[in-house]
C-alpha cells in the first residue's frame, strides 16, 4: 500500500522526500491516507485520497464540483482569522490538474488541516453547535456559487423513495438469502415508507427551496480545532450538489443525538439527547445566518426521522445485495448499522413532542 502511495504522490507538485503513507479516518467510501513529506527538515502533512470510482462514476464531474466549490470558498473567506484552515485545498498534479487518474484509479490530495479532529460521537453540546454551526455556514458561503448548476455525482443521492425502490428490488431477487433474516427490519421499512416522499413533495409544490448542500453531513465530515473547539473546516466534498437544507440537518441530527456509534450493537444505549438536538438546531441556524424559511425550520426534526430512515434502508439494502456499497469490517456490519439507524428512528419518532417545542424557540 505504502509504495503505491508513493508512486501516486509523485505525480503531484509536492517538494520535498516523502516520509510515510498511512490509512487515515473512517470514511465509508473512498480509501483516505495521511501522507508524510519532509524538506529542510520540517514535514508536511497531506491526505491522498483514491477516489471510489464505483459510487462515483464521473470523477471528472465531481472533481469539476470540488474545484469550483473551494475556489469560491476560498473567495468568501479572504480576510477571516485562519482562513487558510477554513477550507480544504486541492494539490495539483505536475501537468496542472486537480486529479490523477492511474489506470482505472483517480487519485487526488489536499493538504492536510493540521490541529483539529472530526468525532465520531459527540459529547457536549458546545461539539454540536459548532459543527451544526460550520454546516449551515457552508451552505451559505455557497448561497451564491457562480456559474452553471453543479453535476449531480450521484443521481438520486437523497431521493428517498428511488432508495425504497431499490430496497424493493433488494428483497425481491434476495441474491444472498439474506432477507429471511432481517425479517423485522424489512417490516419496519414498509411500516414507515409513508415518509419517503414528503420532503420531495413539498419541492414540488414549491414549499421548500432546492439550495445547494453538502448533502453527507455526517459528524466526522466536519473539523473542529484542538484549541478553540470551532468548526473549523467542511469536509468531504464529494457529494455538493444541489439539495434540500433538510437533508444537511438530518444528517447531523442521526450523527450526532445519540450517544451510541452508527454500528452500536447494544441498542439500549441509543437515544435522543434533547440539549444536543437543541444545540444542533441553534448551531445551523446562527451558521445560516437567517437563509432557512419558516418551514424548512419547522421541517427540522421531521429532516432527522427521514434521512436516519433512509440511511438505514441503504445499509439494509447493501447487506441484502452483498455488502458491495459501504466499507465493512465484520460479518452482518450493515445489517447492525441498519438496526441502529432504524431504533434511532423509533426514538426520535417517540420524542418528536419534544423536538417540536424546541424547533418553535428559533421561529423568526
Ligand atoms: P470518505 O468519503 O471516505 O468519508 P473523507 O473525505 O470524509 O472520506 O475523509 C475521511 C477522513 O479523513 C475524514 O473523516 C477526516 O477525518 C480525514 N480528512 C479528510 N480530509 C482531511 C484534511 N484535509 N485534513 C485533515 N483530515 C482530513
Ligand atoms: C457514507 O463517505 P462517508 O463515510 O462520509 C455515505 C453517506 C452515508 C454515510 C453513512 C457518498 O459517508 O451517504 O450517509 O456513509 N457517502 C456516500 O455513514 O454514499
Ligand atoms: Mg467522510
Amino acid at each position: 500500500m505504502e509504495n503505491t502511495v508513493k508512486e501516486v504522490a509523485a505525480r503531484f507538485q509536492i517538494e520535498g522526500d516523502f516520509i510515510k503513507a498511512e490509512p487515515f479516518g473512517s470514511g465509508h467510501i473512498n480509501d483516505t491516507y495521511k501522507v508524510v513529506y519532509t524538506l529542510d527538515g520540517k514535514n508536511t502533512k497531506y491526505i491522498f485520497q483514491k477516489i471510489n470510482t464505483r459510487v462515483f462514476r464521473h470523477p471528472d464531474h465531481l472533481m469539476e464540483n470540488v474545484s469550483r466549490v473551494l475556489a469560491h470558498s476560498v473567495k468568501k473567506l479572504e480576510g477571516f482569522p485562519d482562513a487558510e484552515r477554513r477550507c480544504i485545498h486541492l494539490i495539483p498534479i505536475r501537468d496542472g490538474r486537480m486529479y490523477y487518474l492511474n489506470g482505472e484509479e483517480c487519485w487526488r490530495a489536499y493538504k492536510f488541516v493540521d490541529n483539529a479532529r472530526t468525532y465520531n460521537i459527540l459529547e457536549t453540546e458546545e461539539q454540536a453547535y459548532q459543527a451544526a454551526k460550520a454546516f449551515g455556514n457552508f451552505q451559505m458561503l455557497l448561497s451564491d456559487l457562480p456559474g452553471e448548476r453543479l453535476y449531480e455525482t450521484i443521481p438520486n443521492f437523497h431521493n428517498t423513495p428511488s432508495r425504497i425502490f431499490d430496497f424493493d428490488e433488494a428483497v425481491r431477487k434476495d441474491v444472498r438469502g439474506r432477507a429471511a433474516g432481517a425479517k423485522n427490519e424489512i417490516r419496519f421499512v414498509r411500516e414507515h415508507r409513508w415518509m419517503a416522499p414528503v420532503l420531495l413533495d413539498l419541492l414540488a409544490k414549491g414549499e421548500i427551496p432546492e439550495r445547494i448542500t453538502h448533502n453527507d453531513t455526517k459528524l466526522n465530515n466536519v473539523l473542529l480545532d484542538d484549541d478553540t473547539g470551532e468548526g473549523i473546516c467542511v469536509l468531504d466534498l464529494d457529494t455538493v450538489m444541489p439539495g434540500l437544507s433538510l437533508y444537511d440537518f438530518g444528517d447531523l441530527v442521526r450523527t450526532s443525538v445519540s450517544p451510541a456509534a452508527e454500528d452500536e450493537t447494544d441498542l439500549s444505549k441509543i437515544c435522543v439527547r434533547i440539549e444536543i438536538f437543541r444545540a444542533l438546531v441553534k448551531g445551523f441556524l446562527d451558521g445560516a445566518h437567517g437563509c432557512l424559511t419558516k418551514k424548512e425550520i419547522e421541517l427540522l426534526p421531521f429532516s432527522g426521522e427521514l434521512i436516519t430512515f433512509e440511511i438505514g434502508v441503504r445499509f439494509l439494502t447493501d447487506y441484502l445485495n452483498g455488502d458491495n456499497y459501504f466499507k465493512i469490517s465484520r460479518d452482518n456490519h450493515n445489517l447492525d448499522r441498519c438496526r441502529t439507524q432504524f431504533m434511532l428512528v423509533k426514538r426520535l419518532i417517540e420524542q418528536e413532542k419534544k423536538l417540536k417545542k424546541i424547533v418553535k424557540e428559533f421561529m423568526p
